[in-house]
């Protein structure tokens, strides 16, 4: 009876211990659950803790971009207002000048190995508003496909080079100044194919450059007459005149005055002749790099300087230093009034220096384009003050925003 009694108590003691330690299957299960979830969350908390310091690299990555985007438009504004280029152009020393160094008349190297003509005279009188000498110009002999990357760059103050003013380049080449030459495309051909107009071209072989509004103008002339013309082309000047002089083809186009140039350089001009007529319209000036309008307004108060002092009477030996009492004249050579120096940067005094440097438009024209050959006399390249009466179609478009 007392092994049973001890028996009962062994067993019911065996039974409380299992269920006072929880040893049951399920029990188990739940905490496994448990803890597998608690992991989870850990894992999750991680994970935001992660997403968190993301954004705040994302806020930082934000402002700083925003920063730098301000400081950039601060940076334009301020170029823009205080006129970097012109005390860039001062500390330098120099004007940095795209030309073109293989046009006779607009930009050529002559005998002496100086860069000369009308286009080159034109970035002489800019360094001789700027820095009071003509001389202190740097050319730098820019191709016609050249042109854009070099404008683009900033790398050149100015680039006057035979080059035409449209809308695409002035949206992405730079700012053009003012029209200092008034052009159209024409075509040369030899004498001896006997033809009579341009549409006599059907099926000529045509030498053009690369890179010029020339190329693209004989493409439309083309297609609007439904000719048959093969275009040849050429990367620079010199190679396109060769391969006209060695009859590689029949026609040369490009700008008149490009062809009345390369005629008067042929070895027998008489055996060519410029076709009748212009495909074109060729409005050629200096252009400036986008970004500073200081000196923008700068160079085109300079070409205006050329412009109204030739209309004044006003020559490079003429120049006045005390009152005239002609107004306009004693404005412009700042004797008396003012027409913006002050705000440009530029002296009272600039056309004085600018005039007696290089002359007057009409100087700077017979110095370069008159010996060629170019009338200008009752061509687009009067002034418009040359008509015999105001208004009337006589004057030709040589004109420039008033100086005052
Ligand atoms: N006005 C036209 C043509 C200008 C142009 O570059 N013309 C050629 C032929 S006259 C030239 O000057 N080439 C000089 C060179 O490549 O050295 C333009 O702006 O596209």
């Amino acid at each position: 009876m007392n092994a049973l009694k001890w028996m009962v108590r062994i067993g019911l003691l065996v039974t409380l211990a299992l269920v006072l330690s929880g040893c049951g299957s399920d029990d188990t299960d739940m905490t496994k659950e448990l803890s597998d979830k608690d992991a989870e969350i850990a894992e999750l908390r991680t994970q935001i803790a992660e997403i968190d310091e993301l954004r705040a690299q994302i806020a930082e990555m934000e402002s700083a971009a925003m920063e730098t985007e301000s400081a950039q438009m601060e940076s334009e504004t301020m170029m823009e207002e205080r006129g970097d280029r012109l005390e860039a152009v001062r500390e330098r020393g120099r004007v940095i000048c795209a030309s073109n160094n293989s046009l006779a008349g607009f930009g050529f190297i002559d005998d002496s190995g100086n860069t000369v003509g009308f286009d080159v005279d034109l970035c002489r009188a800019v360094a001789a508003a700027v820095l009071g000498d003509a001389d202190a110009v740097e050319f730098r002999p820019t191709v016609a496909a050249e042109r854009g990357p070099a404008m683009q760059s900033g790398d050149v103050d100015i680039m006057s080079r035979n080059t035409t003013w449209t809308t695409s380049r002035d949206v992405q080449w730079g700012n053009f100044a003012q029209t200092m030459f008034y052009d159209g495309q024409g075509f040369m051909v030899r004498k001896s194919l006997g033809l009579s107009g341009m549409l006599d071209l059907e099926d000529a072989a045509v030498c053009v450059q690369q890179g010029t509004t020339t190329e693209l103008n004989l493409q439309d002339f083309i297609n609007q007459n439904d000719l048959n013309i093969s275009i040849v082309t050429f990367p620079d000047n010199v190679s396109a005149n060769e391969a006209y002089i060695g009859e590689q083809c029949d026609s040369l186009t490009t700008d008149r005055s490009g062809l009345v140039s390369t005629r008067a350089g042929l070895a027998n001009p008489d055996d060519h002749v410029i076709l009748a007529g212009t495909i074109s319209e060729e409005p050629l000036g200096p252009v400036v790099p986008h970004g500073d309008e200081q000196w923008y307004d700068v160079v085109k108060a300079v070409m205006a300087m050329l412009i109204y002092s030739e209309a004044y009477g006003i020559t490079s030996s003429s120049v006045p230093t005390s009152v005239t009492g002609n107004t306009a004249v004693d404005r412009m050579f700042g004797l008396e009034g003012s027409f913006g120096q002050d705000d440009m940067g530029l002296s009272d005094t600039v056309a004085q220096d600018v005039i007696r440097a290089v002359g007057n438009y009409g100087e700077i024209y017979d110095r370069h384009l008159t010996p060629l050959g170019l009338q200008r006399e009752g061509s687009r390249n009067a002034l418009w003050s040359a008509a015999s009466c105001t208004d009337c179609p006589k004057g030709g478009q040589v004109y420039a925003a008033p100086l005052r």
